[in-house]
Order: C-alpha cells, then sequence, then structure tokens
C-alpha cells in the first residue's frame, strides 16, 4: 500500500501517550550532541510495529547483492527510506507524538517537522559504519535537527550501538566527507587530533532509543553475530528551518527528494515534510 503524503494523519493512539522525559536528559544532549533514552516504547509497542516494517525492509533485501560485492557504506546495512509512506501502521509509529515531542525536548524548541523515516537493518556479517555527519547530506538551514535511532530488537554489546565523539557537534560542519572509507579515515584522525571524547551506549533493548544532533560525528561497529541488528530511525527538524542556500553535492538528492526541490531561502515544509509536534 502506498500512504499518499498530504493524506490524513493516523488516529490517536498508545504509542502517541507521552513520556516523561528525564530533564538531565536535555542538559546531555545539548552538551554531548547525544543522549540514550531507555524504555522510550515498550516491547509489546515494538511487538506491534516490527513485523511491518521487517516485512517492508525484507522486500528490498530481496534486491540487494551479497554483503562480499558490496563498498564499505553498502556493507553496513540495509536502508530503506520513508515507510511511513508504505503502511498506515509504519505511519503511526513514524508520526508518534511521544517521539516527536521527546524530539523537541531535547532541541529545545516548539514545533517540529518530520524530515524522512529510514530503517537501518545492519545484517549479520554486516559492517562498521563509518565515522559522518548527518548533517553533511541535509540542506536545512538550521542546527535543530535531531535523529531517533530504535533497535527493534535486543541489541547485546558484542553487537553494539553508535559511537558519538562528544560535544563534536558545537564544531558544526567538520568536512563534507559522505559515508565510506575516507570519511572512516578524517573524521577518525580528527576526532583523535581534536582528541574529541568518544561514547557509545552499548547494549540496547527494544524500544530504547538514541538521539543524536546532526552534526554530532558517529560510527558503529561491525556485526560479527548471527543476530539481524533492525534499528528503526526517524529524523526531525525545528519547524521554520528554511532550505540552505549550500545544496551541492552529497545534498543533492535530499533537497529533490525530502524537500521537493523547494527554492533555498524558503520555508522547508514540503509535503513529506508534517508537523509532528504538535500534531494538528
Ligand atoms: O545504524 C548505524 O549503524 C548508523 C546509524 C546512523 O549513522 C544514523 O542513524 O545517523
Amino acid at each position: 500500500m502506498n500512504v499518499l503524503p498530504g493524506s490524513s494523519l493516523p488516529p490517536k493512539s498508545a504509542i502517541d501517550d507521552p513520556f516523561a522525559l528525564d530533564a538531565l536528559a536535555v542538559t546531555d544532549f545539548q552538551r554531548d550532541g547525544h543522549v540514550a533514552v531507555r524504555g522510550l516504547a515498550s516491547a509489546e509497542e515494538i511487538g506491534l510495529y516490527r513485523p511491518a516494517i521487517e516485512a517492508a525492509v525484507g522486500k528490498l533485501a530481496l534486491r540487494m547483492r551479497p554483503i562480499a560485492e558490496r563498498d564499505t557504506y553498502g556493507k553496513a546495512f540495509i536502508q530503506a527510506h520513508n515507510l511511513w509512506t508504505r503502511s498506515e501502521l509504519i505511519k503511526a509509529f513514524v508520526f508518534s507524538e511521544r517521539f516527536a515531542s521527546v524530539a523537541a525536548q531535547l532541541l529545545g524548541c516548539s514545533d517540529v517537522r518530520l524530515y524522512h523515516d529510514q530503517a537501518l537493518f545492519k545484517e549479520p556479517g554486516g559492517g562498521h559504519t563509518p565515522w559522518h555527519q548527518d548533517q553533511a547530506y541535509w540542506p536545512l538551514d538550521t542546527r535543530d535537527t535531531i535523529t531517533m535511532w530504535m533497535p527493534l530488537v535486543d541489541v547485546p554489546g558484542d553487537v553494539g550501538s553508535m559511537t558519538f565523539a562528544s560535544g563534536s557537534q558545537q564544531r558544526g560542519d567538520l568536512g563534507r566527507f559522505v559515508i565510506g572509507d575516507e570519511s572512516e579515515l578524517r573524521f577518525g584522525e580528527l576526532v583523535e587530533q581534536l582528541q574529541l571524547p568518544t561514547r557509545t551506549h552499548g547494549a540496547m533493548q527494544a524500544g530504547d532509543a538514541t538521539f543524536h544532533q546532526g552534526w554530532t560525528l558517529h560510527c558503529a561497529p561491525p556485526n560479527p553475530t548471527s543476530l539481524l541488528r533492525s534499528v528503526m530511525t526517524i529524523i526531525w527538524f525545528a519547524d521554520g528551518a528554511r532550505v540552505a542556500a549550500d545544496i551541492g553535492g552529497a545534498r543533492v538528492f535530499d533537497h529533490k527528494i525530502w524537500l521537493a526541490g523547494i527554492t533555498p531561502g524558503e520555508l522547508a515544509a514540503g509535503p513529506l515534510n508534517p508537523l509532528l509536534w504538535p500534531r494538528a
């Protein structure tokens, strides 16, 4: 099923219920550029949405080449975007007021819009995710951008969650390297040179989440196990942000697809960017 953008908002359900966010999480996020929020969704809630997300990703996985034949980026995960447009159930998850309100509280802003969702499934034997900054890809003129990374399965320590360079978001754009061997090398060197403290939130349960800001440097370890590390992510930005003037390189795709080619300087509020907090 294709759920047309601009069609009705999903009916309210338990996934919209509020979450009592610890004030310390906001302080940590604003200082470090990342934070873990444990128990943001319950195991029962994940059990409700996971089959639909896995089925959508599974269709894509059938078309992928074997891991050994892919480049470093391709080995890192199976990536499937904007699943909310394919299923009403996934739309209810992605449009969750609970998730969007936590994102807004962490950013310290009143309203957030959807940038896009993406499933990131690291397969058994999948490679590392190289160091990178997400906002290198995002033509938005604001620093108020945030990703929620939520495992749909319990992730043990030997699979691991992301590693973040704490405070790196405060330095903004550190070089427009796309995800790959060069970004791993150059940002890895930079982390050492600048002696940026690195931190992982380690093992996670299904429904725990990490949140990181768009300029926070991050990477993730390979998956040496037989477990499929299925993760769903949602990216939001502060309402009122405008499309950045700088839309070259890696940003061309994002500008065309997620921001509907909106003219630089205009409000970033295309048909794929509904206001998710507060939700109309
Ligand atoms: O899931 C991963 O391995 C990396 C995820 C990531 O880079 C992100 O969500 O920005």
